[in-house]
């Protein structure tokens, strides 16, 4: 009677000591490193993918169908919200993702947000079809959606960056509404199903950590309080100082990209679930074994870390190399 992927990541999130094995998933797993999601986006859009929960259902379940995961993060993206705030998401292959109508004049942000009702129906699908592997849901911290809202497309984010400089008062107010528009979200994929959900900052590293302790930080706490009740991961992309910049704020477990030093990071935020940190380069053809072994080392081999890269799968990674790292997971005491 073997423990299902589920029990296993969701006790290692709870720090239960008696928990068996050691969890794995990979950040971005569905997608474009894989032949059958490719095939799948050749008679696709991607904003068809994502508005159809059946197809959301099945770019989701790919992953689990060729890897032995213990987790599943529902097929929809970040930029949802913005879209759903009117801000006309589009994606232009090989460019990325952008916004027709970014944020110039604060009156946007006051608008009502449109239904994400076809996100919570993708959250109750892929539930019942992987009943036994934890369902995570997401959505991408207040700052990272300034950073492409203010701006309307990645990049370095000037614009964003120059706002926050300009008028700190205003950036506040926006980032405090975008707290309360992510928290929504994130409760309502938890009520369809989620067992847990993570919010990405992906590009909290572009801020220093004053300036994103004062700005950026209450929202954080915002949403770790509408949360409490419920499992939750923070990833703070290429950020120092994490306990100054989580602040009051209370996750489950934080999520450690892949230059940071693990073990500093277990010591800066005792009582967190950590995930992550090795480098997404590494199933390029590196020596996954010894990555994976490094993990093992800097966390004694305890019971509360989550195996998962640093960051997300690159669309290069040959799936021969995830199989790898899993199995490598698989293989440790
Ligand atoms: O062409 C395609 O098929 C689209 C590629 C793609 C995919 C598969 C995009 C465009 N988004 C997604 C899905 C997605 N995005 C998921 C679910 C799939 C999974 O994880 O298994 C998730 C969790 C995200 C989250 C996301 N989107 C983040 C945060 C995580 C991270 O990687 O840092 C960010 C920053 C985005 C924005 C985004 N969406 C897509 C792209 C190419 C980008 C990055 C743009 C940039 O570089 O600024």
């Amino acid at each position: 009677m073997g423990v299902t992927g589920r029990q296993r990541f969701l006790g290692t999130l709870h720090r239960d000591p008696s928990v068996e094995g050691h969890p794995v998933w990979l950040m971005r797993q569905a997608g474009r490193f894989l032949p059958e999601y490719r095939e799948l986006r050749s008679r696709h859009s991607f904003m068809e993918l994502v508005h159809s929960p059946a197809l959301c259902t099945e770019a989701a379940l790919q992953p689990l169908r060729r890897f032995d995961l213990d987790a599943t993060i529902v097929f929809s993206d970040i930029l949802e919200i913005p879209d759903a705030l009117g801000m006309g998401l589009s994606f232009t292959p090989g460019d990325g993702p952008r916004l027709a109508n970014p944020l110039r004049e604060s009156g946007q942000l006051e608008g009502t947000l449109g239904s994400l009702d076809y996100v919570y129906e993708a959250v109750a699908q892929l539930r019942a079809a992987a009943p036994g592997h934890a369902l995570l849901g997401f959505a991408g911290a207040p700052w990272t959606l300034y950073c492409y809202m203010v701006d309307g497309e990645g990049g370095e984010f000037p614009l964003a960056r120059q706002s926050i400089r300009a008028d700190e008062t205003r950036a506040k107010a926006m980032l405090d509404r975008l707290a309360d528009v992510v928290a929504d979200h994130l409760l309502a994929q938890l009520g369809a199903g989620a067992d847990t959900v993570q919010v990405f900052d992906t590009w909290a590293g572009r801020l220093d950590a004053d300036t994103y302790a004062r700005l950026v930080t209450p929202g954080l706490e915002r949403i770790a309080a509408r949360l409490a009740e419920h499992d939750t991961i923070l990833f703070l992309r290429g950020a120092d100082q994490l306990s100054r910049r989580v602040g009051r704020a209370k996750f489950s477990g934080v999520s450690v990209h892949a230059g940071a030093d693990l073990a500093a990071v277990r010591r800066e935020l005792p009582g967190w679930t950590t995930q992550g940190n090795v480098a997404s380069e590494i199933l390029l053809g590196g020596d996954i074994e010894a990555a994976v072994r490094g993990v093992f080392d800097a966390t004694g081999g305890a019971h509360d870390h989550i195996y998962n890269l640093g960051h997300g799968v690159v669309p290069a990674t040959p799936p021969e190399s995830v199989s790898r790292f899993v199995n490598a997971v698989r293989a440790l005491p």
